[in-house]
């Protein structure tokens, strides 16, 4: 059987899918181009990322740090004193600063650090919740040469254990609200010099333990920045590891090239933008979206320490007029599970451009957002590992809602088939290496990274189809993809199928043991508030989908449950859930949600 027959189930799902709601046409006049943006194709012509080191101020060989790019450069641009940060948190306390405020922030950390005998080279976590000193001092690590390790504030004592001791991590900064764990593991890492708690008095402290708050020491004016080049290491990030072991992917300075384009082109950036991006920088969507790519570009970014609360939210969009929001399919699910009667409450108005990382991004989400705000959300694509957007549906292009659009020009992506690594229809993500941002391995771990490629490709671990117009489907992570008799069904078209009932919330389609087919689909459901789950409900789930899923992609059973599990950054962990159904044990669970 070739490949074309062993993807034929999900190719026809996607077309009936795409039919039914009404979607693959052109998207409405909201989307079109604007008159002063060149279009995807244009930038694609001859594109090359020089043009973002000519922005930048870059040439070959010069010194390149993202600490100083990100404040410094912008500076001496002349917008000292434009706002850089809007800060608020769960309380209603509020912060705002400027581009100079993190400029002098961010040598003092730099210098505090020095002082403290850290060297260029060692590992610094950053353990704090989304505080300005995450941000600043995120900066000022790079500064001084360090690596900047963000670690979630969420994570318990053995998850940040796992990561500091891989990492080697030579100092952590923490809040006085998570240092019991830090003090907790403590023994077990001797690299770990210094704990640096920024809300505390020293005297609260213990041995090895220092007090900094950023906005009472002495500022420092001018801090000779360590001269990192292109190459030298920047941020040590740990995967979300929706499969497997977290692994350490290793950034370097030259990153910020592809990561100031991307947010420039991607996030459709203009001057006078308010951007709010979801992401805590625990996650690289926070780091590079949520502090690299908007701060490289100049932009005034509003930060929400706080859960997700749908009025919240849409409070804080009104509040700060944000322009260009950055989410994820798992918070978008959660408002459309609050309904559109809460967003009527507000003046979203402000709102212009919406985009989501993360997880395929269901085509009701992207339909729901175009009638409650009356912009689609743009999908982008993208990893760790490859530490800038990719995939993405492109400011002006036509969006094919459940479509992750085309390659970012400059990167070269393809499927492949997944016997003979050529490309095909449909298959294995893959890219050709050498895009600024992509990590130069993992830490400690090179066989690993060196797993990843074949045939000169970098390998995603994700599958998709491309279509005749080079528009990439998302199929779901390769080991979740489910395999029925032969027939390879994505978990993305199951899980689209059973968003478009009234009923469902969340849903995750995982394989089951079977006898005859091998495996077959098995549904996980959460319903909406307002829903029982019963026999009955599960007749009228299938009843409906019914319609849209091919016979071989029809969930065998459906299971009603409270919650799925999910990792920090909102990822549905599929494995969970199989090994489960399979019996197996499974593995670590350090990143999911309730550690
Ligand atoms: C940025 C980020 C990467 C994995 C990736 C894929 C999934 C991300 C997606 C998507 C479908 C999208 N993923 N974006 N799947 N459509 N638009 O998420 O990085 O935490 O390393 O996860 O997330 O499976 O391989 P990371």
């Amino acid at each position: 059987m070739d490949l074309f027959t062993l993807v034929l189930p999900f190719s026809k799902c996607a077309a009936g899918l795409v039919v039914s709601l009404r979607i693959g046409e052109r998207t409405p006049g909201e989307d079109k181009p604007m008159s002063d943006r060149p279009s995807y194709e244009q930038l694609n012509t001859n594109f090359n990322w020089v043009i973002a080191e000519r922005e930048l101020g870059y040439r070959p060989g010069d010194v390149i740090n993202i600490g100083w790019m990100c404040s410094d450069r912008l500076c001496q641009l002349g917008l000292a004193e434009k706002l850089a940060l809007l800060w608020e948190d769960y309380q209603g306390n509020q912060k705002r600063f400027t581009y100079n405020d993190l400029r002098v922030y961010s040598n003092t950390i730099a210098h505090f650090l020095a002082r403290l005998g850290i060297l260029p080279g060692e590992r610094v976590c950053l353990f704090l919740d989304r505080v300005p000193e995450l941000y600043i001092g995120f900066l000022g690590i790079l500064k001084m040469g360090a690596v900047a390790q963000p670690l979630f504030s969420a994570f318990g004592d053995e998850s940040l254990c796992v990561r500091l001791k891989d990492a080697g991590t030579s100092a952590i900064v923490t809040q006085k609200k998570h240092l019991h764990k830090v003090r907790k593991i403590r023994e077990q890492l001797p690299n770990l010099r210094h704990c640096i708690v920024v809300d505390v008095p020293q005297a609260s402290l213990q041995e090895r333990e220092t007090a900094f708050a950023m906005e009472q020491v002495p500022p420092v004016e001018h801090f000779p920045i360590y001269p990192t080049k292109a190459e030298s290491p920047s941020v040590l990030h740990y995967t979300s590891g929706t499969t497997g072991q977290p692994k350490g992917a290793q950034h370097v300075h030259y990153s910020i090239v592809a990561q100031y384009l991307t947010a420039k082109w991607v996030l459709d950036f203009r001057p006078d933008d308010i951007y709010w991006c979801n992401a805590d920088p625990g996650w690289v969507t926070g780091t590079s979206y949520g502090i690299i790519g908007p701060w490289a570009n100049g932009i005034t970014q509003a930060v929400l320490d706080s859960g997700f609360n749908a009025g919240k939210w849409y409070e804080f969009i009104e509040k700060y007029r944000v322009t260009v929001w950055y989410s994820a399919p798992t918070a978008i699910r959660l408002l459309m599970k609050e309904g559109a009667e809460i967003i009527r409450k507000h003046d979203l108005s402000s709102l212009r451009h919406l985009a989501s990382v993360g997880e395929p991004l269901n085509p009701e989400a992207v339909i729901w957002s175009k009638e409650v705000f009356g912009k689609p959300f743009h999908d982008t694509f993208w990893q760790t590992e490859t530490g800038c957007i990719v995939i993405t549906n492109f400011p002006g292009m036509e969006i094919k809602p459940g479509s992750m659009g085309k390659p970012f020009p400059g990167i070269t992506a393809t499927v492949l088939d997944p016997r003979t690594y050529e490309p095909a229809k449909a298959g294995l993500i893959a890219l050709r290496p050498g895009w600024p941002s992509q990590i130069r391995g993992y830490w400690n771990n090179p066989a690993g990274y060196q797993a990843k490629f074949r045939n000169g490709w970098y390998l995603c671990g994700d599958r998709a189809s491309i279509d005749a117009d080079g528009y990439f489907w998302f199929m779901g992570r390769d080991d979740d993809v489910i395999n029925t008799g032969g027939h390879l069904v994505g978990p993305f078209e199951v899980e689209s199928a059973l968003l478009g009932c009234p009923a469902v919330a969340e849903s995750a389609a995982v394989a089951k043991p079977d006898p005859v087919n091998m495996e077959v689909v098995k549904a996980y459901v959460t319903v909406k508030q307002g829903y029982q789950p019963s026999d009955d409900l599960e007749l009228e789930i299938m009843n409906h989908i019914r319609k849209r899923l091919s016979p071989l992609a029809m969930p065998q059973e459906i299971e009603f449950v409270e919650s799925l599990p999910k990792t920090r950054s909102g990822k549905i962990v599929r494995r969970i859930l199989r090994c489960k159904e399979f019996n197996e044990p499974v593995g670590d669970l350090s990143t999911i949600m309730d550690d």
